[in-house]
């Protein structure tokens, strides 16, 4: 039928599940005619809104179109649109910010309540009603087996070549019923390659023929490109050490420009034969699969740039039987990222002084994305890495601060953190040479004296008898530079 008759199958307060991670294999026409008819309703005085669970990110056909007409009342479990991001901050839809391993079990466990609905993009149907993913699964098994009406789009731009690239793991249970996860190696295949649906709860089919829509990157910028030289000097300085195995160990990468530039640094560099764990595929995993320098990646979605797109199609034949895609409760379960081992770089927006890591919250209020998979692979990674630049805004916020305005990974998951000044290996170190070394190696020259006077005067309260040593701080001032710069535009200068 068509995208506005199976649009219509929707109901104001429907909680609908929708396919798509990262901009990859969302729904392309169900959420755009349904967006106008929560706009004619709402011009009509009544009240429509769903609430929105996915995979992950989607694309402005599906988050931006929903949040610009009002119509979410709830998204989980992450989101990176600005229009989507603009109502969270504005208090005018509710957010659940979760880690992604977590969603489909929350889901099985009813948590979240009842799924009325799912829209599905996948790339085929088959004739015994299985269905061909397309270039994400993400949470697509739980919504086609919680959700009560179903509407699949069968897009085919996909390419048919997809089908056989994903491995759909069935053998999960609720506790106590829970078997171990038999995957030994990122290469391993598990499950069955389509998704099951029951026909009878299939209300609709829509076909279109749309690309997934991601961004070009940017080319690695002087300050990736140094995040990702500091990083390849660690691995040889670990791969000396004896604590990497000379082809590494599983990768996990975030998305955006810097995680990008690592991975372009890694397929530059001597290692051979290297792995991927991770939740999304990006164009630098690519070039590293076409060189070979990468002999496999397990993800739960392809996030090509348009370019990417066009090679990953080209060269089909070579990447099928090197890619993947997982559902994201595997890609991300903490129990496969522990056993496999996998080296987690993620980006962050600031550390603290004593490794406490915000990725999601500017200056503690406003959300940026979520904590997406950061915390899945932080938490349970053999070695979890997190970068960024050592200042933001041309140098008005400093991303080393005296205490973070928001803590998504505490001091207990955050190992090694990359600047472009330096690389702070916080392994074994006690809290308070933590902060001499992440101000040593990691902050930018301009805030270093700051945040060395901060800890000393810290200390010397401490000392004094105002509170502890373990952790020192000044509390009446451990936020002060997120203040000044809501009020003056600057963390450091009034
Ligand atoms: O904002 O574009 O408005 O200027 O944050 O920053 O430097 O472009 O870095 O694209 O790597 O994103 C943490 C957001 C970093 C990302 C975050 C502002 C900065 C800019 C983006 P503007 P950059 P990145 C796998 C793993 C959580 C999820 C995750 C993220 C914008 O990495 O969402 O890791 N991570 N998932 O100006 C104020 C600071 C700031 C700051 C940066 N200290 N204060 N603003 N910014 N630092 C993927 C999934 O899970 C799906």
């Amino acid at each position: 039928m068509s995208a506005d008759e199976a649009a219509a199958l929707i109901r104001h307060g429907d909680n609908v599940g929708m396919s798509g991670f990262t901009g990859a294999g969302y729904p392309k026409a169900v959420p755009l005619a349904l967006a106008r008819q929560i706009e004619q309703a709402t011009q009509a005085g009544e009240t429509f809104r769903i609430g929105v669970w996915t995979g992950a990110s989607t694309a402005p056909e599906l988050d931006g179109a929903l949040a610009r007409v009002g119509g979410m009342q709830l998204r989980m479990p992450y989101q990176s649109d600005p229009a989507c991001r603009a109502r969270i901050n504005a208090g005018e839809m509710e957010y659940l910010d979760l880690h992604l391993s977590h969603v489909a079990q929350f889901v099985w466990f009813g948590f979240f309540g009842k799924l009325h609905a799912a829209v599905v993009e996948v790339a085929g149907i088959r004739e015994d009603g299985r269905l061909i993913p397309s270039s994400s699964i993400g949470n697509n098994k739980t919504w086609l087996d919680q959700a009560d009406k179903i509407i699949l789009e069968v897009n085919s731009w996909h390419p048919e070549g997809l089908d056989g690239m994903h491995d759909v793991y069935y053998g999960t249970r609720l506790p106590p019923h829970r078997k171990p996860i038999p995957l030994l190696d990122a290469g391993d295949r598990i499950g069955e390659p389509y998704l099951r649906v029951d026909p009878d709860k299939v209300v609709a089919v829509v076909e279109t023929c749309s690309p997934d829509r991601n961004s070009a990157f940017a080319p690695p910028d002087e300050v990736s490109r140094r995040i990702a030289e500091h990083i390849l000097e660690f691995f040889d300085h670990e791969v000396r050490r004896g604590r990497l195995p000379a082809n590494l160990l599983p990768l996990q990468s975030g998305v955006g420009n810097t995680a990008n530039a690592v991975l372009s640094g890694l397929n530059q560099g001597p290692y051979e034969g290297l792995a991927a764990y991770t939740e999304v595929l990006q164009d630098g995993m690519l070039e590293m699969l076409k060189s070979g320098k990468l002999r496999f990646a397990s993800a739960t979605a392809l996030s090509l740039s348009p370019a990417g797109t066009e090679d990953f199609i080209a060269n089909l034949a070579h990447y099928r039987d090197r890619v993947v895609l997982r559902p994201q409760e595997i890609s991300n379960h903490p129990e496969v990222i522990r056993r496999l081992g996998v080296i987690a770089m993620n980006g962050m927006i600031e550390t603290d002084l004593y490794g406490h890591v915000n990725s999601t919250h500017v200056m503690g209020t406003r959300i940026m994305n979520g904590i997406g998979g950061s915390g899945d692979f932080a938490r349970n990674a053999y070695l979890s890495i997190f970068m960024t630049g050592s200042t933001a805004k041309d140098g008005a916020i400093s991303c080393i601060v005296p205490m973070a305005s928001h803590v998504d990974h505490t001091e207990h998951d955050v190992q090694v953190v990359v600047t472009e000044q330096g690389l702070a290996d916080l392994r074994g170190l006690a809290p308070r040479r933590r902060a001499r070394l992440l101000i040593e190696r990691c902050a930018h020259p301009s805030y270093r004296d700051a945040l060395l006077d901060y800890v000393e005067r810290a200390e010397a309260a401490a000392r004094a008898g105002r509170g502890g040593m373990h952790t020192p701080h000044s509390l009446g001032e451990a936020l002060s530079w997120h203040e000044r710069y809501e009020q003056a535009g600057h963390m450091l200068k009034g």
